[in-house]
């Protein structure tokens, strides 16, 4: 037996060698010294030693089973050193780099713009009124008097997603909405996007921005709309814009007109903004036709309305002198980051 007691030190001390990590050491530990371990066994064994026997075997063992805690108490020692040092190395951290940059984003210019005309409307007492992009052929066309055969519902200018659904071309849908779910007086606008199958080129794009905006109470007339029109392009463009208004054709205003602003840039005497006419082109608009009226079964003796529209994109570029469309959508800071 005391020859196995050498052996059991003997091993120790080879195994505890090559041994590599805590884990490893643990094991050899549990192996040796554990409640099932080799040197554990051999000192339940001592039962049947002669009793004078017993007493040395027992102090040898002992002696092998301090050596080995000892071995073991180095190892682990010079193991938990060693991790130290790796991590020193692997986690070391230089503070005197230079931290990563984050940079606050901007507005884009198309919010900034729907922003401005939503912010004049809602002074005059506009609220604001969205709805799905994705609308049904009924309110997007029928609804708003553009009959069968208007030729704004061509598969070639509209995107239809399937029978009787498409993407809307327009806001007006959102107000063809307020008009079946409300009673006036309805005073709305409507910003959002919207989508025709054009190819984009400086002054195309499929996608769009509109503001739309609508409204219908007793003893509305086309003073209201010029007046209303009016005062909103001095707020846009400046106090010194004066408007026109130029009869025009829409199927769901009659009559219709569109509305010029004399150029905030040049203030009328002809510059690269107006093309050297002193007028631009703003939006359309109109007295709402009774049949988009009664569509929400509104009593066309007892209400009238005006409704208009215009493009967000065009005002933007007006407004910011961008001379081509895409420029809003490609992403590119340098662009974006002008318009604070
Ligand atoms: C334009 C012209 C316009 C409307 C939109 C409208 C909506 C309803 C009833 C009547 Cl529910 N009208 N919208 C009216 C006139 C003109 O837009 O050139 N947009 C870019």
């Amino acid at each position: 037996m005391q020859n196995q007691l050498m052996n059991i030190l003997q091993e120790a001390k080879e195994q505890l060698l090559k041994a590599s990590s805590i884990t490893e050491t643990e094991e050899i530990r549990v192996k040796l010294l554990g409640k099932k371990g080799r040197l554990t066994e051999i000192l339940r064994s001592m039962g049947s030693l002669k009793p004078e026997e017993r007493k040395d075997f027992g102090k040898a063992a002992n002696s092998v089973r301090t050596e080995i805690e000892g071995l073991l108490e180095n190892k682990f020692k010079s193991l938990k050193e060693l991790q130290k040092t790796e991590r020193f190395i692997t986690e070391k951290i230089d503070v005197t780099e230079p931290g990563t940059k984050f940079s606050l984003g901007v507005k884009h210019p198309i919010t900034i713009t729907i922003d401005e005309i939503s912010r004049v409307f809602m002074s005059m007492g506009f609220s604001i009124a969205e709805g799905p992009e994705v609308e049904t052929v009924f309110n997007n066309f029928d609804a708003l008097n553009a009959g069968p055969n208007h030729p704004s519902r061509d598969f070639t200018d509209t995107f239809y997603i399937s029978e009787g659904i498409l993407l809307r071309t327009q806001t007006s849908p959102v107000q063809a909405r307020t008009l079946v779910a409300k009673d006036p007086p309805i005073k709305i606008i409507s910003p959002g996007r919207c989508f025709r199958c054009d190819t984009a080129d400086a002054t195309h794009s499929p996608m769009f921005h509109q503001v739309e905006g609508l409204n219908v109470d007793e003893g509305i007339t086309m003073a209201d709309l010029k007046g209303t029109l009016d005062s909103f392009a001095k707020q846009l463009f400046g106090s010194k814009v004066k408007t026109k208004f130029r009869p025009h054709f829409f199927p769901f205003t009659e009559p219709s007109a569109e509305m010029d602003v004399s150029c905030f840039k040049c203030g009328g005497k002809g510059c690269r903004v107006c093309k050297g006419s002193g007028w631009i082109e703003i939006l359309g608009c109109g007295m709402v036709h009774p049949n988009v009226l009664k569509v929400g079964n509104i009593d066309t003796e007892k209400y009238t309305g005006f409704a208009f529209g215009m493009g967000v994109e065009r005002i933007a570029m007006l407004k910011y002198e961008v001379d081509d469309i895409r420029l809003f959508y490609e992403n590119d800071m340098r662009f974006i980051a002008q318009f604070k």
